[in-house]
């Protein structure tokens, strides 16, 4: 199976992107993760996305946060897909970071999920991976199982409590 690169413009993004490596570890994906900025070690970062597909990678996740350029200058040096993560961080709450990442002009996509939505965004690179690992594709439909029953439980519950 191809990697993941998981790339973050601070390692004060950790804490989001943390849940990026969780839903990985449990679906058995292979991934890379990278302190790298747009802004600060651009050099670094470009030179991540010119050689991402020769290194076995075969999406990248950028998360940032404020004026974040990260996603979108990866996408500017690879045609592997591309997944933003806004990060909600400085004084906006994130909305600065959610215009910078997902406002690509075309030609050049970046996947955006919601701020901070690092779930989705693992979840999302797991899909693009499935389309050529049928036993991948089959966890995530079990993950799927696992969403509706617990849904389904706590609508029992609630149930149970108020609807006398
Ligand atoms: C962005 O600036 C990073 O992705 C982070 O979300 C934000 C703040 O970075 P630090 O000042 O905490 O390193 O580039």
């Amino acid at each position: 199976m191809k990697k993941v690169a998981v790339l973050m413009g601070s390692d004060s993004d950790l804490p989001v992107v943390g849940k990026v490596f969780s839903v990985f570890d449990e679906l058995g994906i292979p991934y890379e993760a990278h302190v790298c900025s747009a802004h600060r070690t651009p050099e670094e970062a470009r030179a991540l996305a010119l050689n991402a597909k020769k290194n076995g990678f075969g999406v990248i996740i950028a998360a940032a946060g404020m004026a974040a350029h990260l996603a979108g200058a990866i996408a500017a040096n690879t045609a592997l897909p591309v997944i933003g993560i806004p990060i909600k961080s400085g004084g906006l709450g994130g909305i600065d970071a959610l215009l910078s990442t997902v406002q690509m002009p075309s030609g050049i996509p970046v996947a955006t999920v919601a701020i901070d939505g690092a779930k989705n965004a693992a979840y999302l690179a797991a899909e693009i991976l499935a389309l050529s690992d049928e036993g991948l594709y089959e966890k995530l439909l079990q993950c799927r199982g696992k969403e509706k029953k617990s849904v389904l439980e706590k609508d029992a519950h609630l149930a149970e409590k108020y609807n006398k």
